[in-house]
């Protein structure tokens, strides 16, 4: 029999600002290889570990094929199946009796994140059944909004430049970003600017690989970026290197900033502050205001302290009082999300029927929604889909009773058996990338890109899209909302929307018919695009916005500040001396958040949960290299290898990567640790504000 080899486009949907172009080989119908698209100017042929095997996470045998229902109590993750016809009737069944009961549609939690970052299988059909219910809205702040909120007041939206023209940068600061880890292609270009001259600074409290590779790494004490920001905005006033042009032109507020910079951000207070010496702040200030282009790649592990929003909305700025903004690969870098104009998601999502007064759940705070801590009424189904909760909320120990509550109903959307379907009623079985269709933006580049279903699903799974439209007519929605295909759900997400950043133009000749064709397209921008060269800033103003009128009238300051962390040793002494230790817990280069961390040979990789301890604060516990250790603060605790180290300083500590809870001793990851509280604008995570104590683990 003649055999069938065929190659498709794909592209990877994980959460990543790569957002990488796929080929995935498919022979007889089985996926038998994926490899990078060569043909992609910006991800270039090359994927990251992860994902060079997706085929195999695809096929995995510990794959969810087919729907479940809960046979053991909640946790054990005993299952029995089920018929679609049956699990969708049981689903209907208990969220109708909720919506009928006094609490309400408002009592049913939908809870999803960027498992996939596709517009249909993210964020579509999904959320017109929320909507049509009136269920409780999910204020997603998990990873970013802290940054989105701080840039927003300073530049009116996400710092952003076409990541191209970085070959232009003389100068790249990467600020809280571990950037050759992940945002590896962004990397590569660093590294090929750095052949043509330019110099790669790190500032981070971790050597982190990034750092390691980097011309000079600045160890940072967690949570003070601002005011290190602000001690460099002192000495380009005080040396007048400002760009007195730009400041003039684009700016509003020059002189109030440089004002407040000058009293209270002298080297020798933040030297004090981020625990760097006034030289260092010094020689940092001097080559930033004089190097061009000089560009600052600031990311998320700064933002993910109580001061996160100030600490963007702070180093936003610089590029202004610089004029770094003026030179191609010249500026900040956060995020591209905003430069699509694709159609607008509240329409895509058909937020217009929410019923009025609905009200709106963080899901950081998903410990505080599920124990019974917010205003009523009481959550009553959570309906999880592309996110892992259990695994990676913080404050887990909570998040966990919550999830065991007997009188909670959970419905998890999931490919594999993980932490979170452990405590779910019902699984539902999703397809992988390789079986669905979707649209890709990026928040790393500026192309646009198509995934075509390589296979058919695997078993009984179906796309999140299938499940809503199957979910909408067991709850007798109207059935207008779910009746476009997928295919059409393409080309109305890929109406342009005038009213954006870039305009509607930014779209033009890219078709699902022209996506089918490439793969992937890049937006009609100009080569080494770069916004804000002429100021144009989308503020009220019009100007960057150093002073921000908003921030007034909000009765805020409405001029940039260091706002430390919550926990912090400085200001808050008293919890220091039970909890000395900052704990960092950023991602493991071998995961992908929570995903990959059950497939075996991403665990080869990254080995087991470790943390790093400088030398100084091991000897003070008795601890060694290689001893198993407990980390704990009043929130909960969990065990980890001790890496005796000069990869942090003294009060710091760091461990990486979110390893399921069941695989590990005492079945906790790293968020038994951390904290739910809320950073200052955005409402966004504090994962990396953190103290705890570390002992020798006692119980081995
Ligand atoms: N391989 C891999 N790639 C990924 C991910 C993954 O899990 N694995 N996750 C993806 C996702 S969802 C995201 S959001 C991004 C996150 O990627 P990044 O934006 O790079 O963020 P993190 O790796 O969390 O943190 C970056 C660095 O910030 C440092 N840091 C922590 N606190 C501070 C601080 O107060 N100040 C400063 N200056 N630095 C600090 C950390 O030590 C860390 O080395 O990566 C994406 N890419
Ligand atoms: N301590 C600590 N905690 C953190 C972080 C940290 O740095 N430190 N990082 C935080 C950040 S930045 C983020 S973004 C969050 C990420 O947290 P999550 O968004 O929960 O991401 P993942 O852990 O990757 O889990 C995504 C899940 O979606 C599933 N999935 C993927 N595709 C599909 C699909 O098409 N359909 C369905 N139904 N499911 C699908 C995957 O199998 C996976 O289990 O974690 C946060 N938690
Ligand atoms: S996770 Fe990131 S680097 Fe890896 S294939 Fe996906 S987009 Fe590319
Ligand atoms: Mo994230």
């Amino acid at each position: 029999m003649a055999t069938s080899l065929k190659t498709v486009h794909a592209v990877c949907p994980h959460d990543c600002p790569d957002t990488c172009s796929i080929l995935v080989s498919v022979r007889d119908g089985v996926a038998i290889g994926v490899k990078g698209d060569s043909k992609h100017p910006f991800t270039k042929g090359f994927l990251c570990g992860k994902v060079a095997r997706y085929h195999e996470r695809t096929y995995h045998p510990s794959r969810v094929l087919h729907p479940l229902v809960r046979t053991g109590s909640k946790g054990q993750g005993q299952f029995k199946r089920i018929s679609w016809p049956e699990a969708i009737a049981l689903i209907s069944g208990r969220l109708k009796k909720i919506i009928q009961s006094p609490d309400g549609p408002e009592a049913i939690l939908p809870y999803s994140y960027a498992g996939t970052m596709g517009r249909l299988q993210g964020s579509s059909l999904d959320r017109r059944f929320f909507h049509l219910l009136g269920a409780s809205l999910l204020d997603r702040t998990i990873c970013a909004t802290a940054g989105v909120a701080g840039s927003k007041v300073t530049l009116g939206t996400r710092a952003a430049i076409d990541p191209d023209s970085i070959r232009h940068s003389r100068l790249i600061v990467n600020w809280g970003s571990n950037t050759s880890v992940t945002n590896s292609h962004l990397w590569v270009l660093m590294h090929k600017a750095r052949q043509n001259g330019a110099r790669i600074i790190t500032i981070d409290p971790f050597q982190s690989k990034t750092a390691e590779k980097s011309d000079w790494w600045i160890p940072i004490r967690p949570g003070t970026d601002a005011a290190l920001a602000l001690g460099l905005m002192h000495i380009i006033f005080r040396d007048h290197l400002e760009d007195t042009d730009y400041l003039r032109e684009h700016c509003l507020g020059g002189e109030e900033l440089r004002a407040r910079v000058l009293r209270d951000y002298a080297p020798e207070q933040v030297a004090g502050i981020t625990s760097l010496t006034k030289d260092t702040i010094e020689k940092l200030a001097r080559e930033y205001a004089t190097t061009y282009p000089a560009l600052i790649r600031l990311n998320y592990g700064l933002q993910r302290h109580g001061g996160g929003g100030m600490a963007v909305r702070t180093i936003t700025c610089l590029p202004a009082v610089t004029g770094a903004w003026k030179h191609p690969g010249g500026g900040a870098f956060l995020s591209t999300s905003a430069m699509y104009p694709l159609k607008n998601q509240d329409k895509f999502e058909c937020h217009d029927l929410v019923p009025q007064g609905t009200r709106t759940v963080n899901m950081t705070s998903l410990a505080e929604a599920l124990t019974s801590e917010l205003p009523p009424p009481e959550i009553k189904a959570l309906v999880v889909y592309n996110a892992n909760p259990a695994t990676v909320c913080p404050d887990q120990a909570r998040v966990i009773r919550g999830l065991k509550r007997e009188d909670l109903f959970t419905v998890v959307l999931e490919q594999f058996p993980t932490d979170t379907t452990d405590y779910a009623d019902v699984v539902l079985p999703a397809t992988t990338q390789l079986e669905h269709l979707d649209l890709h933006t990026s928040y790393g580049h500026l192309f646009v890109g198509l995934n075509e279903p390589a296979i058919a699903p695997l078993g009984e799974a179906k796309p999140n899209t299938e499940i809503f439209r199957l979910l909408a007519r067991g709850m007798d929605l109207p059935g207008q909302f779910f009746q476009a295909t997928d295919e059409e759900l393409v080309r109305e997400a890929l109406e342009p929307n005038p009213e954006s950043l870039t305009g509607a133009g930014a779209l033009n000749g890219i078709t699902l018919e022209a996506l089918r064709e490439n793969g992937f397209l890049r937006l009609n921008l100009p080569a080494d695009y770069s916004p804000f060269s002429q100021g144009k800033f989308p503020t009220p103003s019009g100007k960057c916005e150093l002073h921000s009128p908003a921030m007034e009238n909000l009765g805020m300051d409405p001029l940039p500040y260091y706002h430390p962390p919550h926990e912090d040793p400085q200001t808050k002494p008293e919890l220091a001396s039970r909890f000395p230790l900052q704990l960092l817990t950023p991602p493991d280069p071998a995961f992908l958040n929570s995903s990959f961390a059950n497939l075996e040979s991403q665990k080869r990789e990254a080995g087991q949960p470790t943390v790093f301890l400088h030398a100084r604060d091991a000897a003070a516990r008795g601890i060694q290299e290689g001893f198993s250790v407990r980390i704990f603060n009043t929130r909960g605790e969990y065990i980890a290898v001790a890496c005796v180290s000069n990869k942090v300083q003294p009060g710091v500590a760091v461990a990486q990567g979110l390893w399921w809870n069941k695989d590990l001793p005492g079945k906790a990851n790293c968020n038994h640790t951390t904290s739910s509280a809320l950073t200052d604008l955005g409402a966004g995570a504090t994962f990396f504000d953190n103290l705890v104590e570390i002992e020798i683990d006692s119980t081995i």
